[in-house]
Formats: C-alpha cells, structure tokens, sequence
C-alpha cells in the first residue's frame, strides 16, 4: 500500500496557454517539451485505512486546499483503476523551489500519478499514467516521459487521447538547459486562473491559438535535424507570443520582473557575440536558456552576473518517471 516515485519537471519549447476543457484539463492545443533532469519531485504515497481524507505534505509543510484538491483527482483515478477506495497520504519532496513557475505541478502530479499506481499494485503505461497526471495539472502529461515530449490536444471528448508521447529519447540531443532563477516567492495567479483569464479576455488569444500548430511543425523539424538556431527562433516566439496574450488579458498578466528583461536582453546579447543561446519563459520570471554543452559555462557566468538573479540551476535533458 505504499509507492514511491521520481518524476522530473519539464519546459515547454512550444507553449500550452489555454483549454478546451477545464474539467478535464484538455488543452486547446498541443505542445512540445523538454523533461530537464536536475529538477524533480520524489512522493511516497502511503493508503491507510484509518484516514478520513486524502492528505498531503510538501517539502514537510501540509498542503490542504488547492493542492490537496488537485492530488486527489490524481487518487480518486487510480482508485477506481484499481478498484480501491483507501485515503492517502502523501509526502511529496522537490529539488527546486514549489508554485514559483518552475513547472513544479508537473513533476509532482506525474510522480503522484506513479507512485499512486505502485503503491495499489497498478502497472500502467506511461501513456496512461500522463492522462490520469493531466487531470491533476495539464502539463504534468508531459513529465511521464523522458526527452522531447509532445502532448497531443487530442480529438476525443473525454480526453483519452490528449497524452503525452515521446519524440525523441534525451541521447538524441543531449541539450543544455540554464535556468536562472529571479525570484524564490510563490506566484500569485495560478496557471490555471491566468489561462482562463486570457482566454476570456485577451483580444491577442485567438491569435496566440491560431500560432501554435505552425510553431510545432516547425519545432518538430528543427528537434529532428538537430538544428538549434532553428528551435531557439521557434521556442521564443512561442513564448513571447504567448506572454503577449496573458499581457493583454483585462486586468493584464505579468509575471515578468525588471530581471527577466534584463534577462531576455542578455542572452540576445550574447547571441550577437556568436554563442548559441535561447530563452523561453512560463508563468513566473524566471528565464530558462538552452544552449549547447560546449556554450553552458560562458552562458553561466553571463546569467549568474545579470542584477537580480539569485542563482542559476543547471539541467539536462531528464529520462522518464520511474
Ligand atoms: C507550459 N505552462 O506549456 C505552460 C507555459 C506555464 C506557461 O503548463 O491548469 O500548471 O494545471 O493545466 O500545467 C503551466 O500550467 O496548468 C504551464 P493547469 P499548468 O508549460
């Protein structure tokens, strides 16, 4: 009755910002990710038949409300996979700062999802495992696997099909991920609440949905021949896209800080000095470059002296759940 699983968080290169269905956390469209290894969630999850509720802890702080919420949609699936109807508790453990927009529901919902399945004897595929994890957080569908990982809008109602596969295993582009951390707080409108914020208010949304199918053909193309000029020009215009949309969601949604730009300016500066660098950014102001590995320790040193960065996390690209 007791599981125990490690899943790594993941960036998305093409971005998810909206859905088309919030029960379900079916996205409106599809995106692409990277799973980065030196960020992840360990839970242990323990059913016991003297619990009245399910029960969770972070980083050995209790989280009742929203998160607890969010896990037990992930329990209340492998239950009734399993046919179980014991309480949970879970411990969950993360190597990176938690609900600070560095993808931290990912990691855990996935590592929830698995660690639940074990602990009732569950062997699910991982294709399985991403869409019970997606009810939990959408972009949790993408941290089951390892590598470049597309996560598929999908045409069925009831979301069977909107899972996370992977494209390419992490030894076909063993890439560099620098993710440069700006602020440690948690952040104060949740993915969930800005994504229908700007669905239902942004003049800029529909533009930003019509935008993301072209940028994930040509993603796929880039990621396939390798090319990172090609993937770097696509993974911050998705990005920029999309932050133009939140941008203009009424009130509008910033989760930029005078250190992101500084960010986003320097890593176009060093760009202009010949180094293969790109940023991307999601729903907090942290600024995350992939590089090459021969680029990291000059892109390092150049993060790591840009005013207001605290510290720089190093990742790369992460294998699946286990
Ligand atoms: C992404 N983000 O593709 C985008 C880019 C943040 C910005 O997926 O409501 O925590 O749980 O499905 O997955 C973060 O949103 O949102 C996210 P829900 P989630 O990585």
């Amino acid at each position: 009755m007791r599981g125990h699983a490690r899943a790594s968080a993941n960036f998305a290169l093409v971005k998810y910002w909206g859905k088309r269905d919030a029960a379900l956390n079916l996205p409106a469209r599809g995106s692409l990710s990277v799973t980065v290894d030196a960020l992840y969630t360990e839970t242990t999850v323990i059913f016991e038949p003297d619990l009245a509720a399910d029960c969770l802890s972070v980083d050995g702080r209790p989280r009742p409300g929203a998160a607890t919420l969010r896990a037990s949609r992930v329990l209340d699936l492998i239950r009734a996979a399993a046919g179980a109807s014991l309480r949970a508790r879970v411990l969950s453990k993360n190597s990176f700062p938690y609900g600070a927009g560095l993808a931290s529901s990912a990691s855990s919902m996935a590592a929830l999802s698995l660690a639940a399945a074990r602990a009732l004897g569950l062997d699910l595929s991982l294709e399985r495992l991403s869409v019970i994890a997606r009810h939990g957080s959408g972009s949790a569908a993408r941290s089951l696997h390892g590598g470049y990982v597309l996560w598929r809008e999908g045409t069925r109602a009831d979301g069977e099909d909107a899972h996370g596969s992977q494209l390419h295993p992490p030894e076909h582009w063993p890439l560099r991920v620098l993710v440069a951390l700006v602020d440690a707080g948690e952040k104060d409108t949740s993915s969930s609440q800005g994504m229908q914020e700007t669905a239902r208010s942004s003049p800029l949304y529909a533009g930003w949905l019509d935008s993301v199918n072209p940028d994930l053909e040509a993603a796929q193309l880039a990621l396939a021949a390798r090319d990172l000029a090609a993937l770097g020009e696509v993974m911050e215009r998705s990005c920029l896209t999309m932050h133009a949309a939140m941008m203009s969601a009424r009130p509008g949604l910033l989760y930029w800080r005078a250190a992101t730009v500084a960010l986003i300016h320097r890593v176009r500066a060093l760009r202009a000095e010949g180094l293969g660098v790109y940023f991307t950014i999601d729903a907090g102001p942290h600024v995350k470059a992939l590089c090459a590995p021969k680029d990291e320790a000059a892109v390092r040193a150049a993060l790591e002296a840009t005013p207001g960065v605290t510290r720089v996390i190093a990742c790369g690209v992460g294998g699946p759940a286990r």
